[in-house]
């Protein structure tokens, strides 16, 4: 399940001036201030959002347990006294064949590149996986610091951690490792520690009411999204895009939000919807209340599916998502 660690926090971040609860932190000190670029790494699945969100102590970016839930890069700003942390969640590393795929591997990698720290994100519980290999082969062709972030270990005896680290660090080099569970929290105060004083000496790159770059549009997309994955099995979440159509302020306070679900085929916009609309009506429901929670004030959703064959690779539909053409 995902981890909801501070969803009653204001996790739209963006420029809306509502990202009021940014935290007694907030203002940056007189004297000198850290600033830097931390970036998280992996494979599709192994927590890398979820820590994120906790690293951050607000929901920044979706969380399921299907791969590829990620799409596109996040940034989550930590401020914690002089220091802020620019965190950049990325879509899990795979194969990629569509050009969705082509487009959010090049998104991962792209995270890295400026970044002060990259860390590597690994399901301890998985091992070393064929995917993790291939990760670190490209790794050995040299990025930022690099930290070995051992994720999961509330699955298992920690014991058997040492085996992995020595496989690990026998490929790559790391000059931190650290070990984890993103979802209970353990571990995580000293890899926020350690990457507070690991920022370089200047000034905060983001405002210090900023959560994320994420906009409220696309937050209210991707929640939906996030239900998608939950909700719906096999090929459906990996065939379904949502764009938000419109976003109106209502005089009450209150905001209504239309938006799009795009998927592959007819047959997966029938399982979409459910026998008499009963699966869009709970997806509806439960990203609704989400939303609420986040946005701290009445949402009105509105879905419309629509079956669009070939959208994963349609410039239009990645560009929404805020992915690039490469090609
Ligand atoms: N038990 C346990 N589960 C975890 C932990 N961290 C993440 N998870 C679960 O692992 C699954 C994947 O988590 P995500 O944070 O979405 O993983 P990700 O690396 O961002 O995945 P992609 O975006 O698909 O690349 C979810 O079901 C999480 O709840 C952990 O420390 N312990
Ligand atoms: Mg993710």
């Amino acid at each position: 399940m995902a981890d909801e660690n501070g969803g009653d926090e204001n996790g739209t971040g963006a420029t809306d001036a509502s990202a009021k609860d940014a935290g007694a932190n907030a203002a940056p000190p007189a004297g000198p201030t850290r600033a830097g670029l931390a970036a998280v790494l992996g494979a599709p699945n192994a927590g890398k959002s979820t820590l994120v969100n906790r690293l951050a102590g607000a929901k920044v970016s979706i969380v399921s347990n299907k791969p590829q839930t990620t799409r596109f890069r996040i940034r989550a700003i930590l401020n914690e006294g002089p220091t802020q942390v620019v965190l950049t969640d990325t879509p899990g590393i795979f194969a990629p064949r569509r050009r969705l795929d082509r487009a959010m591997v090049a998104a991962a990698w792209g995270g890295a590149q400026d970044a002060d720290v990259a860390m590597l994100v690994v399901d301890a519980r998985a091992g070393l996986t064929d995917p993790l290999r291939a990760i670190i082969r490209k790794l050995a062709q040299g990025t930022p610091p690099l930290w070995l972030v051992l994720n999961k270990t509330d699955l298992f005896d920690t014991k058997r951690l040492l085996p992995l680290t020595a496989e690990l660090t026998a490929l790559l080099s790391f000059a931190e490792t650290f070990m984890i569970s993103a979802e209970t929290g353990d571990g995580v105060d000293r890899l926020r520690a350690r990457l507070c004083e690991a920022m370089p000496l200047g000034p905060w790159l983001f405002p210090e009411d900023e959560l994320s770059d994420v906009t409220d549009r696309m937050l209210a997309a991707e929640i939906v999204r996030e239900q998608i994955l939950r909700q719906t099995h096999e090929e459906v979440p990996h065939h379904a895009t949502v764009e938000t159509e419109s976003w109106q302020e209502r005089k009450d306070g209150s905001v209504r939000i239309d938006c799009t679900i795009y998927v592959g085929r007819a047959s997966q916009k029938a399982i979409l919807i459910g026998d008499r609309g009963s699966r869009i009506r709970e997806i509806g429901q439960r990203a609704r209340a989400e939303l609420t929670k986040l946005l701290e004030r009445p949402v009105h959703l509105f879905l419309n599916v629509k079956d669009r064959p070939g959208w994963d690779e349609e410039r239009g539909r990645l560009r929404a998502l805020g992915l690039e053409d490469l090609d």
